[in-house]
């Protein structure tokens, strides 16, 4: 359904459910770019880098694995679905909020070519800084980026709607600066918002969250 889409010249916004659903969501935008030779970037701003694979998972959960599975890494039926893989080089992927890494999980963020700016890089750069150096990265020679939004990168003092939450987040108006940002470009191609979980959330205040944010990422301004 992504793939169909983007071919009719929409821009997909996947709505989740678990992070698992961008293995989907990349596969779907990375084939439909494939057929006309161009590559894609992805924008992953989350909590967790995502980039587990059952050998160095302690959960089992599929949806700390979505990451590594689009650049390769991980079982042969999520690396390939739709038939090739890798769906983005890791070289174009620029990782953005995290904070909550497994011990076997850091070789494959420290090591895979992926560029990830942790909270401490937020915390001393500014997010101004450090989007401005992700964008360029998933631009540059690419069609345009995926932007995948977790909404656990959010601090859970003001998304308490996920199902892993940790603190030290994104505070209100830097998870919307990101997206001004982002939307600034004019070459965001698809978006998904994943982990709101309503039995977890405060009268609905993340997913209203969330929508606010897909509107920023969108184009939505201040004046
Ligand atoms: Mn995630």
């Amino acid at each position: 359904m992504v793939q169909a889409a983007a071919q009719a010249g929409k821009l997909p916004l996947v709505l989740g459910g678990d992070h698992s659903v961008a293995i989907g969501t990349i596969a779907g935008m990375a084939k439909h770019l494939r057929r006309s030779g161009q590559r894609l970037g992805v924008l992953w701003v989350d909590a967790h880098p995502d980039m587990n694979t059952p050998e160095t998972s302690t959960s089992g959960n599929v949806h700390g694995m979505p990451l590594a599975c689009s650049i390769g890494l991980g079982p042969r039926r999520l690396t390939h679905l739709g038939g090739f893989a890798p769906k983005v080089e890791a070289t174009k992927v620029a990782l953005a909020g995290i904070r909550d890494v497994d011990a076997l999980e850091k070789p494959h963020v420290r090591d895979s070519g992926v560029r990830a700016f942790t909270m401490r890089d937020l915390d001393e750069r500014g997010m101004r800084a450090v989007m401005a150096e992700a964008l360029e990265i998933v631009c540059a020679g690419t069609a345009g980026f995926h932007l995948s939004l977790d909404m656990d990168a959010v601090d859970p003092e003001i998304a308490p709607g996920v199902g892993t939450p940790v603190r030290g987040g994104l505070n209100y108006r830097e998870a919307h600066l990101a997206m001004e940002m982002a939307g600034d470009t004019r070459r965001m191609l698809s978006m998904e918002v994943v982990e709101v979980n309503p039995i977890l959330d405060e009268a609905n205040r993340t997913a209203a969250l969330a929508v606010e944010l897909v509107l920023s990422a969108m184009g939505k301004r201040i004046l």
